[in-house]
């Protein structure tokens, strides 16, 4: 009979516990990461301080999810993805199926999330929508109840993947109705008994389906995003939120407003904008020397090229290179696709000429609006939303594992400009 994701994980538990035991008992001495003041002043840059074993992000290959390269599972749909992350393998067609059925059952929204979400202003930003109905679905946490009633620490694990559960099986119908509430889309559109995650948030969304077209591409959408290691400012902010025993609402919340920022998740949104306003300023698909004027106005103006640079990559991120296949298949003559295809073409060349950025290749998100404009989602403040939705799934997992591990509370230790100062007259 096929197994729950609670009875495949907990079997799966013994072992990872020794491990981790073995590490730190056996090994726990072997330096792996030496601290330089450029990168304590750096924003960490490079150092290596966590695990992380969802996945792993080389500069040279791009988002790695328990071994397996990202292009090599796009064609999976996020429920896999999500058990692939907390497990390490892919559920077979009868774990899928009752991963699905009982994410369903985690599925409803309490009203009062609702309430909360109509009350705000109308002025809100959707991920300030988002991230408020999630912390305020912490009323609904497993967690905190059985902590409060004495649970041990061993047991941790367990009312956390109930809650990672509470959180996937209702941040789609949320970021739905986010979108719904904000742009008066009309009333809520409840979710289906029948279609899967991806599925049923473009319904749930009003999207016009085109054929499963736009299923199709929400599929893709949803799994690209879903994780890129544990450093990064959102799943990081998650991680340390979730060490100090706060629960999944909390700790999720976090590293979602983390993710609304411009150098983060938002990017998303100012991507296909700056698209747009190329397009707007050239009346109609930009030619190759207007795109590189663009470009360089928007350097010698001291912005940043949104979509393009990376902190971790150092080529083209493989998850634009999805995106740019998916549109090639369905969308090639898109004058908004084309565009894209076309910046692709100009800004690494532009960025290598400005020689600031260390990567001028672009990230994913470059080419994901393209897709979600062609697809009727015109809004680029809520493209955000939907990154956090997948996103969810990276911090979620990660949370999980390091409660069924015991990770410590995150405490790294800072150090003043004088101390920095005495070091190096030293
Ligand atoms: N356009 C212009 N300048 C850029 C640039 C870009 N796309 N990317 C990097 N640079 C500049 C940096 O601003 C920095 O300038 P200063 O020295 O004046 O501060 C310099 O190049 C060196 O930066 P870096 O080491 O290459 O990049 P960082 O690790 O500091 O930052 C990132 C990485 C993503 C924040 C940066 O490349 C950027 O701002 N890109 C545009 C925004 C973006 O697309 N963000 C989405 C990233 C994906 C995600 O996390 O979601």
């Amino acid at each position: 009979m096929a197994k729950t994701l609670k009875e495949t994980f907990a079997a799966q538990l013994p072992k990872l516990r020794e491990e981790r035991v073995t590490l730190l008992k056996k090994h726990g001495d072997v330096g792996i990461s030496q601290v330089s003041v450029a990168q304590a002043i750096g924003g960490m840059r490079g150092i290596k301080g966590m695990v992380c074993d969802t996945s792993v992000v080389e500069p040279d290959k791009g988002l790695i999810i328990r071994g397996r390269p990202i292009m090599d599972l796009v064609d999976k749909i996020p429920e896999e993805i999500f058990w692939l992350l907390l497990t390490g393998d892919l559920p077979d067609a009868d774990e899928l199926k009752l991963f699905q059925k009982e994410l369903k059952s985690y599925g409803e929204v309490p009203n009062y999330v609702w309430k909360v979400l109509k009350a705000m202003p109308k002025t809100s930003h959707p991920m300030a929508m988002l991230d408020t109905a999630i912390l305020a679905m912490e009323n609904e946490s497993a967690f905190r109840e059985r902590y409060t009633e004495g649970m041990t620490k061993m047991d941790y694990w367990e009312p956390t993947l109930e809650d990672a559960m509470r959180v996937m099986g209702t941040i789609h119908t949320i970021a739905a109705g986010v979108y719904r509430i904000h742009y008066k889309k009309g009333d809520l559109i409840p979710p289906s008994k029948k279609l899967d995650w991806a599925g049923d948030y473009a319904k749930m969304l009003g999207l016009p389906p085109k054929k499963g077209e736009t299923a199709k591409m929400m599929r893709l959408y949803l799994t690209l995003h879903c994780d890129h290691e544990g450093g990064n400012v959102s799943a990081n902010t998650c991680h340390t939120v979730g060490s100090a025993l706060s629960d999944a609402f909390y700790a999720v919340s976090a590293g979602l407003n983390g993710l609304a920022g411009p150098l983060h998740g938002l990017a998303n949104q100012e991507c296909l904008n700056w698209v747009l306003e190329t397009m707007d300023k050239f009346g109609g698909a930009p030619s190759d020397e207007q795109i590189r004027d663009y470009a360089w106005e928007t350097l010698n103006s001291g912005k940043v090229i949104p979509g393009y640079g990376h902190a971790v990559l150092r080529v083209t991120d493989p998850r634009f290179s999805a995106f740019n296949a998916f549109g090639k298949t369905y969308m090639k003559k898109d004058p908004v696709f084309q565009t894209v295809d076309r910046v692709f073409n100009i800004v690494p060349e532009v960025l290598k000429e400005h020689g600031k950025a260390k990567n001028p290749w672009p990230n994913v998100d470059a080419g994901s609006g393209a897709l979600l404009y062609y697809y009727g989602l015109k809004e680029f403040q809520y493209y955000t939303v939907l990154f956090s939705v997948s996103r969810s799934m990276g911090m979620l997992t990660q949370l999980v594992l390091n409660r069924a591990l015991g990770t410590a509370i995150t405490r790294p230790k800072s150090v003043s400009s004088e101390w920095l100062w005495g070091q190096i007259k030293k």
